[in-house]
């Protein structure tokens, strides 16, 4: 059975003859899918923003169990930044956004960017 490409759709499952093999239609992608760039998220550390407050932004923003969160939390606060995870950009770009209205909000200092990988 023949696969048809891009351009002859139209007939689809109709229009077979009788006693006619069903036929599928495979259309062919007009643009190449191309893999999104990742952006990496960064916490940064300040001398202010209370650990519990970030441990519950990792767990909650970036779905982190207690103990990644706290192992994380823990390497920004020897390292002064340490990486909460990998996105596409927009991702990437709403979870920093999150962050940084959570922390604006409970008057925390606390600083999240994003870098291409
Ligand atoms: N250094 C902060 C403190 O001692 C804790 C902290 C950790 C702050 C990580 C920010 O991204 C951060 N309270």
């Amino acid at each position: 059975m023949p696969l048809r490409g891009a351009g002859d759709e139209g007939e689809g499952r109709r229009g077979n003859g009788a006693g006619k093999q069903d036929t599928a239609t495979i259309t062919k992608p007009k643009t190449r899918s191309k893999r999104p760039s990742l952006y990496r998220v960064l916490l940064l550390n300040d001398d202010y923003t209370p650990m519990e407050f970030v441990v519950l932004v990792l767990q909650d923003v970036f779905n982190k169990t207690r103990e990644d969160a706290m192992r994380i939390m823990l390497h920004v606060h020897n390292h002064g930044v340490g990486e909460c995870g990998i996105y596409p950009f927009e991702v990437a770009e709403t979870k920093v956004t999150r962050v940084m209205d959570a922390a604006r909000k409970n008057q925390h200092p606390l600083q999240c960017v994003m870098e291409k990988q």
